[in-house]
């Protein structure tokens, strides 16, 4: 076993014997000596192995990216990384990698995209990857803590399901003992029905849409951070949402200043309240530049940029959308019924989360459902919990990789997701 991670291992620790493992990240062979550099999950340090040592003819051919254990002494040296390195008593090949490789890990030789991804076991070896997935981790914590403060309790809803919930394109179907049903694109009508039961949940799980295009900011698999909420309007749910970003971005400043520092990247300043725009407004702001654009048209990436530049501000929500442009359980304002009660929460030009009031009343839903050309029978087994007390209701959901490009500068979620699925992608 070994006793030590890279990190840990300081000139305190000078004239003790330690045991390392890890990755071999680099070789520098002088003659009489090899310096290796060895990668473990906390970093990279230097191991010196001597011609005299016994180790020195295991290691003749080793290659970069061999998993090696050493057993060695520390030796306080300033000029080696982090002030300390290892001389070998022992070094063990535990698994040889193959030479030469098809993607350079230290990073100095770029690769294009699709090379990374198919070679992504390597490429997620690289220090910027693993600062994405430290940076991810934080998040997820951060994410909970919060919710668990305010009372939310986490829930799994099922994956496999019946109906469309955002719309009838998109879905993947899955032969189910027979019968058709489909991947959940998200996790509303479930989690509504458990906001309806204990009032506040959350759930952090993947969400499915056979997106056709091929964007940075599009996945065919994806993880939604879903909350609902009840006793609550879209007001509170943007209240909520901005305490977590808050809390998130502080997280991350405060836990990841090595990570942000491999990724050369600066997180937006959280003001709270985040700055409130409605649609209207941003369409005026829009035609105001010359944009052919009107009441009910889509707000994309390139109409966002304009807003972008035109703010000047990283975060902001647009709220108070067409009824029409949004799902059937969205909830339309009591004073126009044009309009409804949601939101959409935009960093710079990429829309990262969105939410609304919904619909609590089965009239109204059936209504909905018949506005959007969808038959209500379809969604009996949603509706007669609607028969049987459902308190008023909000909620939102964010895409977890979209969140990230905000942490970490990367602007594309197919770099962020490990093993990310598109329509070009099944493997790895
Ligand atoms: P919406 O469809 O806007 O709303 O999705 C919520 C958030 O999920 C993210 N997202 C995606 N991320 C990566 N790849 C995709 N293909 C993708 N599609 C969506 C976005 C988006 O803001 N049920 C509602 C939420 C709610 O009202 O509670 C919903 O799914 O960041």
């Amino acid at each position: 076993m070994k006793d030590y991670y890279i990190k840990n291992v300081t000139q305190d620790l000078d004239g003790k014997e330690v045991t390392l493992a890890g990755w071999v990240h680099n070789i520098r062979d002088l003659g009489g000596k090899k310096f290796l550099l060895l990668r473990d999950k906390t970093g990279i340090g230097q191991i010196v192995v001597d011609k005299s040592s016994p180790s020195f003819q295991e290691i003749s051919d080793i290659s970069q990216e061999s998993v090696i254990m050493v057993k060695g002494v520390v030796k306080a040296d300033n000029r080696a990384p982090n002030g300390v390195e290892v001389h070998a008593k022992e070094v063990k090949i535990l698994s040889k990698a193959k030479s030469p490789l098809p993607l350079d890990v230290s990073g100095k030789v770029k690769a294009d995209i699709d090379t990374r991804l198919k070679e992504r076991v390597l490429d997620l070896r690289r220090q910027e990857m693993q600062s994405i997935l430290k940076i991810q981790n934080i998040t997820l914590k951060s994410f909970r803590e919060t919710l668990y403060k305010e009372g939310f309790v986490e829930v799994f809803t099922p994956k496999i399901i019946a109906s469309a919930t955002e719309g009838g394109a998109q879905l993947f179907s899955v032969i189910y003992f027979g019968e058709t049903a489909f991947l959940a694109q998200s996790p509303q009508l479930y989690k509504e029905l458990l906001a309806g039961v204990v009032e506040k949940v959350f759930e952090i799980a993947p969400a499915w849409r056979a997106e056709d295009s091929d964007t940075p900011y599009h996945l065919a698999e994806f993880i939604s951070m879903d909350v609902e909420m009840a006793f609550g309007n879209y007001e509170d749910a943007m209240k909520l949402l901005e305490k977590l970003i808050y809390n998130i971005v502080n997280s991350v400043k405060n836990e990841a200043s090595d990570e942000l520092k491999i990724l050369s990247h600066n997180l937006p300043d959280v003001k709270i309240p985040i700055k409130r725009l409605t649609y209207k407004d941003a369409i005026e702001i829009l035609q105001s530049k010359g944009y052919n654009i009107k009441f009910g048209d889509d707000i994309g990436t390139p109409e966002s940029r304009v807003l972008y530049n035109e703010l000047k501000e990283d975060l902001y929500f647009i709220t108070d959308w067409p009824t029409l442009s949004r799902p059937f359980y969205t909830k339309s304002k009591d004073t126009d019924p044009n309009v409804s009660e949601s939101f959409d929460l935009i960093y710079r030009w990429l829309e990262i989360a969105s939410g609304s009031t919904r619909n609590h009343k089965r009239e109204v839903l059936e209504d909905s459902l018949r506005k959007r050309g969808l038959k209500p029978e379809n969604f009996e087994f949603f509706l007669r919990w609607f028969d049987y007390g459902m308190p008023p209701h909000t909620g939102f959901g964010m895409g977890f990789a979209r969140l990230l490009v905000m942490l970490t500068g990367i602007h594309n979620v197919k770099e962020i997701v490990p093993f990310p699925r598109d329509k070009k992608r099944l493997v790895p």
